[in-house]
């Protein structure tokens, strides 16, 4: 049988590039869009490169921005993808009170531009959107497929819009393409500015003697923080289905911020409350108070269901920076970005 191909956007981030060593493994081609930049954003996928000259390269990147819709429609003609996995977003939520328009243009609007792409184009590939838990805002948990959306950011709005969107042009176009839910997912390559992160990034720093504080905003609000090494094969589930459809992925269980914060010092024998400092920089003008996934459509329809939670979750982050520390690397910078030059230059 011919090797799939499939085409991820925002391959660079989290998710894409743990997606991107999944379908690597399942023998898929694979094609990422990569922004310009004037510094390398390869970093998280630099183990997955080879030269594209090795006969044996499965890997080839490309450039390519969302608000340049010309481009993903060319790209879409090149590339011939059986599968679209649409991740690229302005994915911060704080930020996006700063950039609300730039926020709806990548974040709401690329979507439109790829599933246009897709229609003019004809391709009979398959698509997933990015949707995420943001979307429930203020809809009081537990949260599934049929819960109102009540988005509280300009992020949760462009993505209520992309949800939309998605399940319009399946109803209009025949596309088949899906929704996955997605509550909040986490990793040593979550982005640094991300709570998890930042949190397990102090611990290991304050435990080495590097830092002595940190400072964070709102501790109250509760998250179902689940391991996005597990939640990219559910994406992958849910392209293999017969009938497309939307899917909420989650653990099923939330805990605070404080008790996300208090895990981590706690794994390397600190009390948090030594450490922590409030600065109201980090709220925003609205919060999202508590998310808690039901995803029993996904066990019972994919076969999926998380297994890492979050206090394992606390301690395998917190874990990956001691670690990083060890093999004197700066924190954060887990993979030195040398390795992968930018696609023109190969
Ligand atoms: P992430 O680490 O922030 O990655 C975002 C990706 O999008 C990066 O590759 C980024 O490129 C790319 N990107 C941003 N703006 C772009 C633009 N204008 N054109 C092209 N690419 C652009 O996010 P993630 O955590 O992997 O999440 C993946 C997707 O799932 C996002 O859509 C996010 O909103 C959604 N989501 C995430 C979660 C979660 O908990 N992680 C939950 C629900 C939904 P650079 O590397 O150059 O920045
Ligand atoms: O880690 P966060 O920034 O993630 P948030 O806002 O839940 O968004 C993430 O999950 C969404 C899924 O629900 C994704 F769609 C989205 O792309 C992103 O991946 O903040 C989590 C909580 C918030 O309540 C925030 O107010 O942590 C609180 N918090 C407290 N101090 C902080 C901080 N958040 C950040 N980023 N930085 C702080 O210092």
């Amino acid at each position: 049988m011919t090797a799939k191909t499939a085409l991820i956007t925002g391959i660079t981030g989290q998710d894409g590039s743990y997606l991107a060593e999944l379908l690597l493994e399942k023998g898929y081609r694979v094609h990422g869009i990569v922004r310009r930049a004037s510094t390398f954003n390869t970093e998280r996928i630099e183990h997955l490169y080879r030269d594209p000259h090795d006969p044996e390269a499965r890997l080839f990147l490309h450039y390519g921005d969302l608000t340049d819709g010309t481009r993903m429609t060319g790209l879409l003609e090149q590339v011939q993808p059986d599968e679209v996995y649409h991740l690229a977003a302005q994915s911060h939520v704080r930020v996006s009170f700063d950039e609300p328009e730039f926020t709806g243009d990548t974040t709401g609007l690329g979507t439109t531009r790829l599933l246009e792409g897709i229609r003019r184009t004809g391709l009979p590939c398959r698509f997933y959107q990015a949707s995420s838990s943001e979307m429930f805002g203020a809809a009081p948990p537990p949260q599934d497929e049929a819960t109102p959306f009540h988005p509280r950011s300009p992020y949760g709005a462009a993505k209520v819009y992309a949800y939309w969107v998605t399940r319009n042009y399946r109803e209009a176009y025949g596309i088949h393409a899906v929704n996955g839910i997605l509550f909040n997912h986490e990793s040593p390559r979550r982005g640094p500015t991300f709570v998890t992160r930042k949190v397990a990034v102090a611990a290991a720093r304050i435990k080495a003697g590097l830092q002595d504080v940190v400072h964070l905003g709102n501790l109250d609000a509760r998250r179902d923080w689940g391991y996005a090494a597990e939640y990219v094969e559910a994406m992958w589930l849910m392209l293999q289905q017969d009938r497309p459809d939307d899917y909420v992925i989650a653990t099923g269980a939330s805990h605070s911020v404080r008790e996300f914060v208090d895990q981590c010092f706690a794994h390397v024998g600190l009390d948090w409350r030594d450490h922590v400092r409030f600065d109201e920089r980090y709220l925003r003008p609205t919060e999202v108070d508590h998310l808690i996934g039901d995803a029993s459509k996904a066990e019972s329809q994919l076969g999926w269901r998380a297994t890492v939670r979050a206090p394992e979750l606390a301690r395998l982050m917190v874990d990956a920076e001691l670690n990083v520390l060890r093999n004197g690397l700066a924190p954060g910078d887990q993979a030195a970005p040398t390795a992968v030059p930018a696609p023109a230059a190969r």
